[in-house]
């Protein structure tokens, strides 16, 4: 098999490109280790930049968004019992679109494949070889006994995700890896209720971090700080309960809907860099180089733009037969990388307890709360990268 572009993974950031290369006339197959059902059903993020929900449109693969989806203006941040409102669209102009990951997925998957684009589903011992050729080659099976087959390419885009073979096919001397990991996870559940709020609501209390946010007007997701190493048997539905109402409480006797807990998980909280993000003609896209903790909401919208710098750099290659922006890739994706980085550790720093702090630092966070929220240009600050930052070209 031979095509230009070979995509690992079917994740925002492989989708986004396969259909984005599409536009601009180059050819690309997209392998995915999971089945579809399996990717369509996958709860993870929820918050798309403007930005991110412009590409949608731009795509044409908006109209599920625009129906299910919900513009969100503002945001809330809770400390000492009170609630602060972060207006977005007053200060930057912009909003975000609360759109569930695995509903943006169906929308790519059945774009791409309507166009007649190729994704194997369920493709078995992915391995990736000659990358630093002009013809670097995915070997890979369909099926645990089918013999191997080659996807001979023009390049290679490595969107497989954080524990995908892609970044570990880089030799170790040729990148160097940023590592940050929190002591603390986040306990996510769907709750079958009506929304407990308008806006998202990002609580710091002295029982630890909550958030508030939302699916459709049926379905709502709500997240808890617990420990690194807590295990989710340990979280009856009514303990989930009990915490959210407890750490969300406010003075005037605020408390969430209750629902029944249709689904309950708890993930890990890193940071991680891989840079440079490309070696040869193998280009890392999305949380193969990349990983925030969810503090931000940027991981979804961070794969959207490496995938939006890949396209046009691939593109620009075919039209005019220069690689001068395929060469600065990493330089372009990092820039915009690092500050989302900044961002997510600070919104986590800010807003969750940590058991190390002494008194004096505790009052500190509240006091840098206090301040953000109440001063214009602490307000623009948080509303201006939470709506996403823009792509910035020149390195
Ligand atoms: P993905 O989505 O992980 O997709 C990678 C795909 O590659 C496949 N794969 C392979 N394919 C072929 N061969 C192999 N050997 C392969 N190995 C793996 C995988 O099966 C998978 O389908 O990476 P991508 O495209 O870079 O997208 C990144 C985002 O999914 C991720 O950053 C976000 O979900 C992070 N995130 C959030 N991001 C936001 O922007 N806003 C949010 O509100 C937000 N909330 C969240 C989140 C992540 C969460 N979890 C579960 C970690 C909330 C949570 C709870
Ligand atoms: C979500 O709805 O899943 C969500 C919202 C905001 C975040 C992270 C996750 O910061």
């Amino acid at each position: 098999m031979r095509t230009q572009v070979g995509i690992l993974g079917a994740g925002p950031a492989g989708l986004k490109l396969s259909l984005l290369l599409a536009q601009r006339g180059v050819e690309s197959v997209v392998l995915e280790a999971r089945s579809r059902q399996a990717i369509e059903q996958t709860i993870r993020a929820g918050v798309l930049e403007q930005g991110t929900a412009d590409l949608m449109r731009e795509l044409g693969v908006h109209r599920r968004m625009e129906k299910l989806g919900e513009e969100h203006e503002g945001i809330e941040f809770r400390f000492r019992g009170r609630g602060r409102r972060i207006p977005l669209k007053e200060l930057t102009g912009k909003c975000v679109t609360l759109y569930a990951q695995h509903e943006v997925i169906k929308d790519l998957v059945a774009a791409r494949l309507a166009q007649g684009g190729e994704i194997l589903f369920s493709v078995q011992d992915v391995s990736l070889e000659a990358i630093d050729t002009e013809r670097p080659r995915i070997r890979f099976r369909r099926d645990p006994d089918a013999p191997f087959e080659l996807l001979e390419c023009d390049f290679i885009a490595g969107c497989d995700g954080f524990h995908g073979p892609s970044r570990a096919t880089i030799p170790e001397s040729a990148r160097q890896e940023f590592v940050k990991t929190y002591p603390m996870g986040w306990l996510g559940i769907l709750t079958q209720a009506p929304p407990s709020s308008r806006e998202l609501i990002y609580c710091n209390s002295d029982r630890g971090f909550a958030l508030v946010s939302t699916r459709s007007p049926e379905i709502q997701r709500m997240y808890l700080q617990v420990d690194a190493d807590d295990d989710i048997r340990n979280w009856s539905d009514d303990r989930i309960w009990e915490e959210l109402r407890l750490r969300l409480a406010t003075e005037d006797g605020w408390e969430p809907i209750e629902g029944p807990i249709l689904q309950k998980s708890i993930v890990q909280m890193r940071s991680f860099v891989c840079a440079p993000m490309q070696y040869g003609r193998l280009y890392l896209a999305g949380d193969a180089a990349h990983i925030v903790p969810p503090t931000g909401a940027k991981g979804l919208n961070l794969a959207v733009s490496d995938a939006r710098v890949l396209a046009e750099a691939i593109a620009r290659y075919y039209r005019d037969g220069s690689d001068h922006l395929l060469q600065r890739y990493s330089a372009i994706c990092l820039r915009r990388v690092w500050k989302a980085e900044r961002f997510s550790y600070f919104m986590t720093q800010m807003l969750h307890r940590f058991s190390e702090h002494s008194p004096f630092e505790r009052e500190i966070q509240l006091a840098e709360l206090d301040y953000i929220t109440s001063s214009r240009h602490g307000l623009a600050t948080i509303a201006e990268n939470y709506v996403g930052l823009p792509i910035e070209w020149d390195t």
